[in-house]
């Protein structure tokens, strides 16, 4: 009774949920709540565990931790209906807490909890001291004696209301998806850019099997956000304000936006939690507009260091200003790719920074910039143990041939991808073993923005082999072979890789 009452509350807030925002619905509310109290190193935790699934993990950890205490409830009901009902109260407290603290909340995030919460004690009135209820069993009787139409009606009654809540919960959490924007995104014609990105040279692809394409399609972009429910953004409403520090605050709508001259460009996108060897990583064309000249006309109040972007979910980020306006093709993005932004991707407008790892950059479903000082203002992940300051650091990684494989011997080709970027790469090494560093061939690149391939034919000998890599950028600085973790500023050390040659 505990639970099924619980599923009727959970799958009909979801259902209340579709006309108040996905957000509100009380497991994705006290979810992001968990997410954003969580201890710094409890959030590694988490993706260290659970990769790019800890959002799964934690919706499924809050269900179960859910169904017990639900459970709990019941039990305790039998005793006393009243303080089942009070148990169900604290869940709705919970739940009606949680939606009204999310960042950008109004007084409608509380109806899902309530209204499921309602519906969740009438249940289990219905259920305990209703017209559903177990008819009592005489003290002496055997369970056999128990009155079969009266049982029957009780678990009749269950089934029911666990079915509706399930249709309830999944049909909400589907039309909540589905609901507004994506016809608006398919709808928009995005200008041509008054400065085209260059065409990637053909040799940009080196084309080896196994190696990741010079330009990642959307559909294979790895993603990263803190975001349970994807903000939906209505670019028809969309506002950004460029306000504090400046002599003239800024707001722009979406049609504003797209009237300014358009930049296009390849730019690769690191994330800090990227592992040596890692695919938090990919490299689209971009289309937007430049920040630096926006930046100007808002015009910066001496000590304003730092430009925080901050999203329509409340996630906020910092860049340091002289890197926003040192000419470099910092953008708001609305296209990735040749289509418009999709909308895991920040849809209708992300930042977009050469060089900047995307925690301190790369603002998804933006809809602020604040200039103030790094000493005035730690953006999200900085109090949570993370650099205020995030440069992309030097990398190179083996794509192919992958860790742990066999191999013929004989000539084989080992091929991957390295970045400095903003600064570009001079060379490439491959080291075999024990052996010397042997210069790789470097594909062609557009920028220095960019991730570049490479590529080395390796005469493989019987044994076990590893496979190092390094690069060096255009100041001749080579990559440190030092190990560091990705905490606090992103990870350093080489790219090994052991197969086994037969
Ligand atoms: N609103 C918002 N924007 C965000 C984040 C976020 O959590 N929320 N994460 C950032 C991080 S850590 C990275 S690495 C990039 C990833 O962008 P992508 O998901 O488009 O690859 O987005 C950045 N922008
Ligand atoms: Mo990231």
């Amino acid at each position: 009774m505990g639970v099924a009452s619980a599923a009727v509350a959970v799958g009909a807030a979801e259902a209340v949920a579709v006309l108040t925002g996905p957000r509100s619905a009380p497991l994705v509310a006290v979810g992001g709540a968990v997410v954003d109290l969580a201890p710094g190193p409890l959030k590694q935790f988490a993706t260290d565990v659970f990769y790019v699934y800890d959002k799964i993990a934690l919706l499924i950890g809050t269900a179960v931790l859910l169904g017990g205490f639900a459970a709990l409830v019941g039990v305790v009901a039998v005793r006393s209906l009243r303080l089942g009902i009070a148990g169900i109260g604290g869940f709705a407290a919970l739940g009606v807490v949680a939606a009204l603290t999310r960042p950008g909340a109004g007084p409608a995030a509380a109806l899902p909890s309530l209204v499921g919460a309602g519906l969740a004690a009438g249940l289990l009135w219905l259920l305990l001291a209703g017209p559903l209820r177990m008819p009592p069993i005489p003290p002496a009787a055997s369970p056999d004696a128990v009155d079969p139409a009266g049982r029957r009606r009780f678990l009749t009654g269950v089934g029911l209301a666990v079915g509706a809540a399930a249709v309830s919960g999944f049909g909400g959490r589907w039309a909540s998806t589905r609901r507004g924007i994506s016809a608006a995104r398919e709808a928009i014609r995005l200008p041509a850019p008054a400065s085209p990105a260059a065409l990637v040279p053909a040799g940009a692809d080196l084309g080896v099997p196994g190696l990741s394409s010079y330009v990642t399609p959307n559909r294979d972009f790895y993603r990263i956000d803190t975001a349970l429910v994807v903000p939906r953004v209505d670019p028809e409403g969309w506002r950004l304000r460029i306000f504090g520090r400046v002599r003239n605050p800024v707001t722009l709508s979406y049609a504003d936006l797209l009237a300014r001259p358009m930049i296009e460009r390849h730019i690769t996108l690191a994330c800090v939690s990227n592992e040596v060897g890692g695919d938090l990583i990919g490299n689209a064309r971009w289309l937007g507009v430049p920040l630096g000249p926006l930046l100007a006309e808002a015009g910066p109040l001496p000590g304003a260091d730092q430009v925080v972007g901050r999203s329509a979910d409340g996630w906020t980020c910092g860049s340091p200003t002289e890197v926003l306006t040192d000419g470099r093709d910092a953008m708001l993005a609305v296209g990735m790719n040749g289509e418009p932004l999709p909308i895991a991707h920040g849809f209708p407008v992300r930042v977009v920074v050469p060089g900047l790892y995307g925690y301190v950059s790369a603002c998804k479903w933006l809809v602020e910039l604040e200039l103030t000082s790094f000493a005035d203002f730690d953006a999200y992940w900085v109090p949570r143990g993370w650099s205020a300051r995030g440069p992309i650091k030097t990398q190179s990684r083996i794509d192919t041939p992958r860790a742990g494989r066999t191999l013929p011997a004989g000539p084989v080709t080992v091929a991957g991808v390295a970045w400095a970027q903003h600064v570009g790469i001079r060379q490439v090494e491959v080291r075999v073993d024990d052996g010397d560093w042997q210069p790789a061939a470097l594909a062609g690149s557009v920028s220095t923005d960019t991730w570049t391939q490479w590529s080395w034919r390796w005469l493989a000998t019987p044994g076990e082999h590893t496979l190092r890599v390094r690069a060096t950028d255009a100041t001749g600085a080579v990559q440190t072979g030092q190990s560091r973790p990705v905490e606090p500023d992103g990870a350093t050390g080489w790219h090994t890789v052991t197969v086994t040659v037969t």
